[in-house]
C-alpha cells in the first residue's frame, strides 16, 4: 500500500465535515498502518478522554422469527439458524436485565426486537420499558427496525435517548445482503429519528464479503448525514449456522482495525463502538481497535442471540489495558 502524498499522517483536523469524497476515503485506507493509527490516535485525543470507554448492554427483548431476508442474521424466519422465537418480554423481565447489566457496570442499556416495524401497540410496552431503564439511571436505546413519524414522536415523548438503526454496507452493496426492505427505507427512518430529537446510533457490519470501495462508502454515507451519527458501531459479521453469508471469508483483522481507525477520522466526535465479533477477535486486536480510536463496546456475555466475551474477561482487558468506563455519548462540541 502507498500513501496518499496530499493526506499527512500527523495533519490535524477535528473538524466536522460532511462533505467526504471516495478518493480520499481510499487515501486514508490506504496510509501506511502506523501512520494510518496515529493520525486516528491524535484526533482521538482531541476530541476524547483516551483511556475511557462507553459501555452498553444488550437486550433481545423479542427474538427471531422476523419477516426479513438480511443475509448476516439468525433471526430471519427465512433461515434455518437453530433459535428458538420469544414473543416481546414482559417488561419486569426486561427491568431485573437492566438491573444486572447495571450492576455489571453498563451505562447504556440496548434493547433489540428482531421486527421489519414495530406495531404502535408494540410501541407502548417499549416506552413502558425505556422508562423502566431510565429510572434505575441507565441510558436508554432500542432497535425496533423501520418507524412512521407517529412512532418516533411517541419514542421521544417516553424519554428514549437513542435509537439503533443501521445503515449496514454501501447502497451498492446493499441488495446483496437484503432485498426486503430498502437503503432508503433506511435513511427515512434514520432522518425521522434525527427529526425527533432522539440519538442516532447507526453504524454497519464489514466481513460480509464487500470490497474496500464498499467499506469506504458505507463510511462515507455515516459520515455525510446531515449531522453524524452520536454512535457508530462497526461490526464485525458474526458468522452464524444456517444464515446465507455462513462460510464467507474471513476479512483480514488489520482491515477491519483500519475501519475503525478510518471511521474515527471521519466522525471525530462520534462514539466509534467495536460492536459485534469480539468474540473472535484476541485481546491484542481489541486493544488496536481501541488505540485507533473506539471508545464504545457492548458489554455482557451475550450480544443479542450471540456469544460476547465474557464479562470477566472485559473487565480483565480493562484493567491490563488501564481502560476505565464512564463518558456520554459524544464529544462536547
Ligand atoms: N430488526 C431490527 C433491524 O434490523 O433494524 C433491529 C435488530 S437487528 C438484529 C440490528 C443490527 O444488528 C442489524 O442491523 C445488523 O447491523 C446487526 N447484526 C445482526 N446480525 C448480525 C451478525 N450476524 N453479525 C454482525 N452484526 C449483526
Ligand atoms: C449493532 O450494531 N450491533 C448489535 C446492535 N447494534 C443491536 C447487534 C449485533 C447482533 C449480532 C448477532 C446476534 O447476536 O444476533
Ligand atoms: Fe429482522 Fe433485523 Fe434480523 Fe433483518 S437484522 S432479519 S430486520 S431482526
Amino acid at each position: 500500500m502507498s500513501a496518499s502524498p496530499a493526506i499527512s499522517p500527523t495533519q490535524q483536523s477535528t473538524t466536522t465535515r460532511h462533505d467526504w469524497q471516495l478518493d480520499e476515503v481510499q487515501a486514508l485506507y490506504a496510509l501506511p498502518f502506523n501512520d494510518l493509527i496515529f493520525k486516528a490516535q491524535t484526533i482521538h485525543r482531541e476530541n476524547f478522554d483516551p483511556n475511557e470507554i462507553q459501555v452498553s448492554s444488550l437486550l433481545s427483548i423479542k427474538t427471531g422469527s422476523c419477516s426479513e431476508d438480511c443475509g448476516y442474521c439468525p433471526q430471519s424466519a427465512r433461515y434455518d439458524s437453530d433459535l428458538t422465537p420469544e414473543a416481546l418480554m414482559p417488561v419486569d423481565v426486561v427491568l431485573k436485565a437492566a438491573q444486572k447489566a447495571k450492576e455489571q457496570g453498563a451505562s447504556r442499556f440496548c434493547m433489540g426486537a428482531a421486527w421489519r416495524q414495530p406495531k404502535d401497540r408494540d410501541i407502548e410496552r417499549v416506552v413502558e420499558m425505556v422508562q423502566g431503564v431510565k429510572a434505575l439511571g441507565m441510558e436508554t436505546c432500542v432497535t425496533l427496525g423501520m418507524l412512521t413519524d407517529t412512532q418516533t414522536a411517541r419514542l421521544k415523548e417516553g424519554g428514549l435517548d437513542y435509537y439503533n438503526h443501521n445503515l449496514d454496507t454501501s447502497e451498492d452493496y446493499y441488495s446483496e445482503i437484503i432485498t426486503t426492505r430498502t437503503y432508503q427505507d433506511r435513511l427515512d427512518t434514520l432522518a425521522r429519528v434525527r427529526e425527533a430529537g432522539i440519538n442516532v446510533c447507526c453504524g454497519g457490519i464489514v466481513g460480509m464479503g464487500e470490497s474496500d470501495v464498499d467499506r469506504s462508502k458505507l463510511l462515507i454515507e455515516l459520515a455525510n448525514l446531515p449531522k453524524h451519527p452520536e454512535s457508530v458501531p462497526v461490526n464485525m459479521l458474526v458468522q452464524v449456522e444456517g444464515t446465507p453469508l455462513m462460510g464467507t471469508e474471513a476479512l483480514d483483522p488489520l482491515i477491519f482495525i483500519r475501519t475503525i481507525a478510518v471511521a474515527r477520522i471521519m466522525m471525530p466526535k462520534s462514539r466509534v463502538r467495536l460492536s459485534a465479533g469480539r468474540n473472535n477477535m484476541s485481546d491484542e486486536m481489541q486493544a488496536l481497535c481501541f488505540l485507533a480510536g473506539a471508545n464504545s463496546i457492548f458489554y455482557g456475555d451475550k450480544l443479542l442471540t450471540t456469544d460476547n466475551p465474557m464479562t470477566s474477561h472485559d473487565s480483565r482487558l480493562f484493567e491490563r489495558l488501564g481502560l476505565h468506563s464512564g463518558g456520554s455519548s459524544y464529544a462536547n462540541d
